[in-house]
């Protein structure tokens, strides 16, 4: 399996982040990737594909170019107001305050493009989520050109980036980036898998409304576990889109037998819809060992997930979301490909 890293990912590296309404150490750290990257290299899966730069249109596409505009310059913004280190939003334009007009204020603009304050902007934020998503699209275009599957190693991750916020850790939505990219090419019909612990409220809002890139997300139930706000059963899509988003929630603490029942259910959507490419949110904080998530797969599970994603038989982009037990990610990662290898 082709593999595309993006080498800039260090560029976005928080100290701290907001955890319970503390400062805390940052969970989303280069090491993840570093760790992703040594497993892999030390696997026989490969070879490693160099980015490829498809430039800013392909994000206008999904994302509002104001918010491109204002993630691009919010760090040196930042800066030049005085302030040092991160920069955390604090205000949010909820419920009967107005979000259609832009402030002037830096404050309220990072509120307004923002959905929470666990996610800090850094000086090489942009550079870093800029070039995942090149990567996105570089892994895609293997699989457009006829691969059976590639995986891209990136962070940050992408699920939880709306058209106009960031959060979750997440600032430009890779995955929406791939299927937006792919449907332009041609492909008729995309679905996306997300695997992620945490829904992928991202990529569900911006094809809610669309019929031709089904969303699937199994993940813990959003009334206790993040992102709170979204990743409901009864959220199936609206419009021209209804019945083309599927919601799997689980409690905290799931079994692995519970999740793959979950799992199953999501394949069966999958089948019917019979996608002419699968986009897999590959998240890895799925494991038992996971410090911020509460479901148990361990390594054969994960060797399982990628079997029964090959035995669909669809060109496969397998995108890298979460995972925060650091030194486990990468084995856990490298189960997932090896499992989808292994099948003819
Ligand atoms: C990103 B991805 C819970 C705070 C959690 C955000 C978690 C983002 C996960 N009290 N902070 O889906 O792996
Ligand atoms: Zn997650």
């Amino acid at each position: 399996m082709k593999i595309v890293y993006n080498e800039r990912h260090a560029e976005h590296a928080a100290q701290k982040e907001f955890f319970r309404g503390q400062l805390v150490d940052a969970f989303e750290i280069p090491a993840r990737a570093d760790y992703v990257l040594q497993a892999l290299q030390a696997s026989d899966l490969g070879p490693f594909v160099p980015v490829l730069d498809h430039g800013r249109a392909p994000l206008e596409r999904v994302h509002a170019p104001a918010y491109l505009r204002f993630v691009e310059g919010a760090y040196a913004e930042w800066q030049a107001l005085g302030g040092q280190g991160e920069a955390f939003p604090a205000v949010w334009p909820i419920r009967s305050l107005r979000s259609d007009v832009e402030p002037k204020s830096f404050a309220a603009r990072m509120g307004l493009y923002s959905m929470d304050s666990g996610s800090p902007l850094t000086a090489g934020t942009w550079a870093a989520a800029y070039w995942g998503a090149q990567a996105s699209l570089t892994a895609l275009d293997l699989v457009l050109a006829g691969e059976r599957s590639a995986y891209c190693l990136t962070r940050p991750p992408g699920h939880h980036a709306g058209a106009d916020f960031f959060g979750g850790y997440c600032f430009i939505n890779n995955a929406a980036v791939a299927a937006q990219a792919a449907r332009e090419a041609g492909r008729q019909r995309v679905a996306i898998l997300d695997v992620d612990y945490h829904h992928g409220n991202g990529t569900q809002a911006i094809f809610y409304e669309r019929p031709d890139v089904l969303f699937l997300s199994v993940h813990g139930d959003p009334q206790t576990e993040y992102p709170f706000f979204l990743g409901h059963a009864d959220e199936r899509g609206a419009g021209a889109g209804e019945g083309f988003n599927a919601n799997f929630p689980l409690p905290a603490g799931a079994s692995n037998e519970q999740w793959f029942d979950a799992f199953e259910q999501a394949l069966v959507r999958l089948e019917a819809y019979a996608p002419e490419l699968l986009i897999v949110s590959l998240g890895v904080d799925t494991y038992g060992g996971d410090p911020i998530s509460h479901f148990k797969l361990d390594e054969p599970e994960f060797r399982r997930m990628g079997e029964r994603l090959a035995a669909l038989q669809r060109p496969t982009l397998f995108l890298q979301e979460g995972g925060y037990a650091t030194a486990a990610i990468g084995r856990n990662v490298h189960a997932v490909l090896a499992g989808f290898e292994s099948v003819p």
